[in-house]
């Protein structure tokens, strides 16, 4: 019987998942560790770090050390543990809420020190674990458990933030692209900096219910029907983009790597390495990166 390569970083006696039938969680799961396997990352050389909500339960099912932390924190540990133990591979599961709303500050200083963590958020459009409240990312006009009459605010796109924060890779996806998925994955895993991959993920429980769209097939045609690629979208006006949904890469660049200049900074102020010519200026220039 042929078994599937990633069943080995799987602790069995974990399984079934809490996922409910139909979430994307599993997907995202399984195309983690087939990037970790296609590249044959050394499991013991990654560190996985999640934030509360569903997708916080990810790294739990997965033999590899990992820090389930506090709700929109996931990236505050995950950049000690990466300054810490630079040599690390730190991947962070975290989700729309935690991120967009509780941890937005994180997120901000963490594309923009250009850190090299890779963060994969699940965005399920809604704060899942906690029964279906509205969420930054949440679409205009859906119904949520607290916007009865349909969220009056309009979608958050995490994707363009990074971007103007300073990460160095950042993509969006939804379930249905896998091999783009697993392929940003791996880009990302290779890259010297801070990675941002958003998966657009059906939650039939919480948000398909309230929104006629009880199946994760039906969420799924929903995102289908909206998704435009990156460059198709390029020169649209903000009305033609409307109710889009944009996937692909919306950045991919070398910029100066944070755990770098700061191992630079410890040997300087240790002696051990020559100091700048210009000793200070990189750190006083107003330096426009991207
Ligand atoms: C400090 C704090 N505030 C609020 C909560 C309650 N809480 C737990 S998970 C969650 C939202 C999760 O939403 P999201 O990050 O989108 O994850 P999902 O469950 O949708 O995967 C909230 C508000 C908490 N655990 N800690
Ligand atoms: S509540 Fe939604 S996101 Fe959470 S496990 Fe169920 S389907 Fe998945
Ligand atoms: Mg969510």
């Amino acid at each position: 019987m042929k078994v599937s390569p990633i069943r080995k970083y799987l602790r069995e006696e974990r399984l079934p998942t809490i996922f409910c039938p139909g979430c994307g969680l599993g997907i995202i799961m399984n195309a983690t560790l087939t990037a970790i396997d296609q590249l044959k990352i050394d499991i013991n050389k990654i560190v996985m770090v999640s934030g509360i909500g569903c997708s916080g339960r990810i790294p739990g099912y997965i033999k590899v050390d990992s820090l389930h932390t506090t709700h929109g924190r996931a990236i505050a540990y995950a950049t000690g543990i990466k300054l810490a133990n630079p040599e690390l591979n730190v991947i962070v599961f975290t989700g729309d809420g935690d991120t967009g709303a509780i941890g937005i500050g994180h997120f901000i200083h963490a594309a923009r020190r250009n850190i090299d963590i890779k963060v994969i958020c699940v965005n399920n459009l809604n704060y899942a674990l906690t029964g279906g409240q509205f969420s930054p990312t949440t679409p205009k006009g859906a119904w949520t458990y607290t916007s009865p009459y349909g969220n009056i605010e309009g979608f958050f796109d995490l994707c363009e933030l990074a971007v103007a924060a300073g990460a160095s890779y950042v993509a969006r996806w939804t379930v249905r692209e896998v091999y783009n998925l697993i392929n940003s994955m791996k880009k990302a895993l290779k890259k010297k900096g801070f990675c941002f991959i958003e998966v657009v993920s059906p939650c039939p429980t919480n948000f398909g219910r309230r929104n006629k769209m009880e199946t994760s097939q039906k969420i799924i045609n929903f995102f289908k029907e909206r998704e435009i690629k990156v460059k198709d979208a390029k020169g649209l006006s903000r009305e033609e983009l409307r109710g889009k949904l944009i996937i692909g890469e919306f950045v991919d660049r070398e910029l100066p790597e944070f755990t770098e200049t700061y191992k630079e900074l410890i040997l300087v102020s240790q002696k051990k390495f020559k100091e700048p010519e210009k000793p200070g200026l990189a750190w006083i220039e107003l330096e426009i990166r991207y």
